[in-house]
């Protein structure tokens, strides 16, 4: 890790390489840089700008070509998007308590989850200046760290005018923990596809197997064998693929402590709603066994980034709980219950969030209604 990590900002997922971000501490629509989760399968890398490249090669373009980082800040048009990124396994501790198990893999709260405004160029403009061959198929950008992340995407997708290759995050230029000197951000999908210090991307003529689509980053559904009982634990069979994880599917959270502690009294609760490559519809919250109701949406809507919401309480004393359901704009909902995959990815069960009312904690109170946008 580069950047300092205080806990009372990040929270530490606990294998020196990965933080999150503290859902009570999200102060505005973006996440300032200094608070922006990390995921790193291996320590940040320190590249030197000037001796670094972006080869493109592969049988998918019609010859290959190098870039500097000065060719890339100079050559084409830099172009910004407002996109949120969000690890497949973030709430994975949610899914543990939902299923009563273990699973492998980083163990993220709410906190892997962060909105930028990521600035750079456009990966079809540097595949274009490549030359697409007719029959190409796929495109994976490769990391200059020690486990060489890999991701592919098909071409449609590397050609999305908000694929980038960015070069600024929040108008500074890119972190080293963030990918520093150039890292691709690829809208709505998984965090792993936006691979961080990218030096080299292959385009190929048929679909690419790594790691991270075969063994890592896939749904590997529940199978009972046929003569095992019903309550056998649900086993993974590894000799059937799983299934890559794309689009990551529609989620909420508060932005407050688990458990959360307010006072008695009128509260605003607040937090966020994303929904991967779709928009979201509506965002409904509950209190206890009172009715369903619509949450108050920001205006600022936008495929691949997050909404805020927000809804006042008048809280009573003891304890509650307070659950969200977004909705996304295809009509899919937050489900009651997420199903058990192997890795224990893409937990997006209706949020169920303990809050504890009583006099004398925090400061709490109305607060002043200001634009969620
Ligand atoms: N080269 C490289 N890229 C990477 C990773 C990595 O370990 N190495 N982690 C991926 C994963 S799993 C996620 S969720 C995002 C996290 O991005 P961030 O650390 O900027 O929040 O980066 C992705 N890109
Ligand atoms: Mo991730």
């Amino acid at each position: 890790m580069v950047k300092p990590t205080p806990t009372d900002l990040m929270e530490d997922a606990g294998t020196g390489l990965d933080y999150g971000t503290r859902p009570d501490r999200l102060p505005g629509f973006l996440t300032p840089v200094g608070r922006f989760f990390i995921r790193n399968h291996a320590p940040t890398p320190r590249l030197d700008p000037a001796a670094w490249t972006l080869r493109i090669e592969g049988d998918g373009v019609r010859r290959a070509v190098s870039y500097t980082y000065d060719d890339l800040w100079r050559r084409f048009p830099l172009t910004s998007v407002v996109r949120t990124l969000e690890c497949a396994g973030n709430r994975r501790r949610l899914l543990c308590a939902e299923h009563g198990c273990r699973f492998e893999g980083v163990s993220w709260g709410r906190g892997a989850i962060g909105t930028a405004e990521w600035t750079g160029v456009r990966l079809r403009d540097l595949l274009k200046a490549a030359g697409l061959t007719d029959d190409a198929c796929e495109v994976m950008p490769e990391g200059l760290d020690e486990v060489r992340a890999r991701r592919p995407m098909p071409v449609a997708k590397a050609l999305a005018s908000d694929t980038l290759i960015a070069l600024a995050m929040n108008g500074e230029v890119l972190p080293p923990d963030h990918g520093y000197p150039a890292r691709v951000v690829v809208s709505g999908w998984l965090g792993a596809a936006s691979i961080k210090w990218v030096g080299r991307i292959e385009v190929a003529t048929r679909e690419l197997r790594v790691p991270w689509n075969t063994d890592d980053y896939v749904l590997v559904p529940e199978r009972h064998a046929p003569d095992q009982p019903a309550d056998h634990p649900a086993t993974a069979d590894h000799s059937e693929p799983g299934i890559p994880i794309t689009s990551v599917p529609v989620a909420s959270l508060v932005e407050l402590p688990w458990p959360a502690c307010l006072p008695p009294g009128p509260n605003v609760v607040r937090g966020r709603a994303f929904a991967g490559e779709r928009l979201i519809d509506a965002v409904h919250y509950r209190v206890d066994d009172g009715p369903w109701q619509a949450a108050e949406i920001g205006t600022r809507q936008e495929a691949g980034a997050w909404v805020r919401w927000q809804f006042r309480w008048d809280a009573q004393p003891g304890d509650h709980v307070i659950r969200v359901r977004a909705t996304d704009d295809r009509g899919r909902t937050q489900p009651e219950h997420t199903p058990w995959n192997a890795l224990g990815y893409c937990q997006h069960s209706v949020l169920a969030h303990p809050v504890h009312i009583s006099e004398g904690v925090g400061e709490g109170g109305l607060i002043a209604q200001n634009s969620l946008d």
